[in-house]
């Protein structure tokens, strides 16, 4: 199937589609490096003999490098020296584990729903704190899907700021209440929601008060069904 034929196709079905642009966050929608961003904060905290627990980490979701450290360091006294000295351990930890990510660290349906926006016409962007998303997406093999990267290296403040969205709609020439953005963390759907972007929650209904839309995952997600969730809720 061609992609304009696919694009009338959606089109008819949808003659107000709500939707010109795809804004996916990285950790916890496309794949699951929060448990690798887990293992190596772990790893940082034992030799720092700090406590920190699988629970404690939920908390981090989205949350920048340097916010999430001090989160794991509460109330500990500590110098900016030493602060940078953490934060490059912990990083050097977790670079070390997104090395061997291959295309079978996809999470279940992001390959196919980024097929199905790419055959669409729909541009797409990513939208992940981290500093590290493009070498997890080329890991991944999936950087080709991407018409903008929006990462921690993009703006100055991240989620929940509507900020780094607003630099993915702007890069991929979509106005914001034409994106729709996919997101595990409280923090992004707030982000979304501030940047006047349709939210779609990743995870579960309790993680989220907010969100537009609320999926387990991304598993028989495409666009065709993302439309008719959206135009439901739009009522159009
Ligand atoms: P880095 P996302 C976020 O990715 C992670 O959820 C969060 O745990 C991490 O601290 C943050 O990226 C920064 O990552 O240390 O690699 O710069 O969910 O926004 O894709
Ligand atoms: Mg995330």
């Amino acid at each position: 199937m061609s992609n304009s034929i696919f694009r009338t196709d959606i089109q008819k079905l949808f003659p107000e589609l709500p939707i010109e642009g795809a804004i996916f966050d990285l950790d916890g929608v496309l794949t699951d490096t929060s448990e690798l961003h887990y293992l190596a904060w772990k790893k940082l905290a034992d030799e720092e003999m700090i406590d920190f627990s699988r629970k404690d980490n939920e908390a981090l979701r989205g949350i920048p490098r340097r916010e999430s450290l001090l989160l794991i360091l509460k109330n500990k006294e500590v110098s900016e020296i030493q602060i940078q000295e953490m934060m490059a351990r912990k990083n050097k930890n977790y670079v070390e584990s997104i090395s061997t990510l291959t295309s079978k660290d996809l999470l279940p349906g992001a390959q196919k729903l980024l097929e199905s926006f790419k055959n669409g016409g729909i541009k797409i962007a990513l939208g992940s704190a981290s500093k590290n998303a493009r070498s997890v997406i080329n890991n991944l093999g999936i950087a080709h899907f991407f018409d903008a990267v929006a990462d921690g290296e993009s703006v100055v403040h991240q989620k929940p700021a509507p900020d780094l969205f607003l630099y993915a709609a702007k890069r991929i020439g979509v106005q914001p209440s034409k994106c729709v953005v996919f997101e595990d963390a409280a923090a992004g759907i707030d982000a979304a929601q501030a940047a006047g972007m349709w939210a779609i929650g990743i995870g579960p209904q309790t993680r989220f008060s907010t969100a537009h839309i609320i999926c387990k995952n991304l598993r028989g997600l495409t666009l065709k069904k993302i439309s008719f969730l959206l135009t439901r809720v739009s009522g159009t």
